[in-house]
Formats: C-alpha cells, sequence, structure tokens
C-alpha cells in the first residue's frame, strides 16, 4: 500500500514540556504505523486563543504513514490519553496536544476531524516549525513571539 506523508504540530505547555513533547514523539513511533520521522527545532511560543497560561514548546513533525487519517487521529487521542491530557478550557493549557496539520493532499472534513487543520496558516507556533520540514509561506498576522530553543531530538 502507498504511504501518504504527514505534517503534524505538537505542543505542550504542563509539566516537562520538552520531555512531553518526546514521549508523544516515542508513543507514536511505537505504533509501528509511522515511518522516518523528521522534527523540527524546538520552540518556546506565547500562548495563543487564551493569555492566561504559560509559553508552550512546539514542534512539528514529518513521517510516512500507511494508516487512514481516521486511524492516525485514533493513535494522536490514545497519545493525549496516555500522557495524561485533561481538556479544561477552550485554547487552554495541556500536557500534549498532537494535531494533524496535513495527509498527504487529502482533504477530510467530518466532525471528528478537519483536514488541512483550519488554522495552521494563521498560527506562528505552527508555521514556523512547519517551514523547516516543508516549504510554506510564512505570513503570520498575530503578535505572538516564538522562539528557536535549539535542537529537538527523540
Ligand atoms: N495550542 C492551542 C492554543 N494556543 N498557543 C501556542 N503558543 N502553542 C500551542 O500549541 C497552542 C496555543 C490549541 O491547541
Ligand atoms: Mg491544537
Ligand atoms: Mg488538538
Amino acid at each position: 500500500m502507498d504511504k501518504e506523508l504527514c505534517f503534524m504540530s505538537l505542543g505542550s505547555n504542563l509539566g516537562d514540556r520538552e520531555d512531553n513533547l518526546k514521549k508523544a514523539v516515542n508513543l507514536l513511533k511505537d505504533c509501528g504505523r509511522v515511518f522516518d520521522i523528521k522534527c523540527s527545532s524546538l520552540y518556546e511560543t506565547e500562548p495563543v486563543g487564551y493569555d492566561d497560561q504559560g509559553y508552550f514548546y512546539n514542534i512539528c513533525i514529518s513521517f510516512t504513514t500507511d494508516l487512514e487519517p481516521m486511524e492516525l487521529l485514533d493513535i494522536t487521542q490514545s497519545i493525549e490519553k496516555e500522557l495524561r491530557r485533561v481538556k479544561t478550557i477552550r485554547n487552554g493549557p495541556r500536557t500534549i496536544d498532537l494535531d494533524i496539520l496535513l495527509f498527504g493532499d487529502r482533504k477530510v472534513r467530518t466532525q471528528r476531524l478537519i483536514i488541512p487543520h483550519e488554522r495552521m496558516y494563521e498560527r506562528a507556533f505552527v508555521l514556523i516549525p512547519l517551514s523547516e520540514l516543508k516549504e510554506v509561506d510564512v505570513k503570520i498576522p498575530e503578535d505572538k513571539s516564538v522562539r528557536k530553543i535549539g535542537k529537538f531530538t527523540f
């Protein structure tokens, strides 16, 4: 079966933020259905959408997969559960968030999943790491800071 090239955004602003990102990428790898994972640098980013919370650590990753989009969504949600993400406020603090940005050139529009991710082109914390892995136009409307911290390894 053909594999699709996927891009994902990961963020954390609770607990050990870098370790949460590492654990999430390792859990994703352990599913055995994603291959050739590449990671952006690690960024510290000002919160967007809800201000009264700590700065995030964000990365983007790319990989190939023979999963279907819904299967990948199920895996990302089980990783969020495993890392004890508790959903409270919309756009609020979280130990881990994994968002599928692009899945080959597929378009998905269901209750649970929209691909391409609807807000990806508005968010510097997505676009700047993503631009390390893929050619994208980076036009940033928000005035939120995004600071490169260094290399990310998992
Ligand atoms: N995620 C959000 C809302 N706001 N802000 C930053 N800086 N990084 C995020 O990952 C983030 C956010 C909703 O998922
Ligand atoms: Mg998100
Ligand atoms: Mg999410």
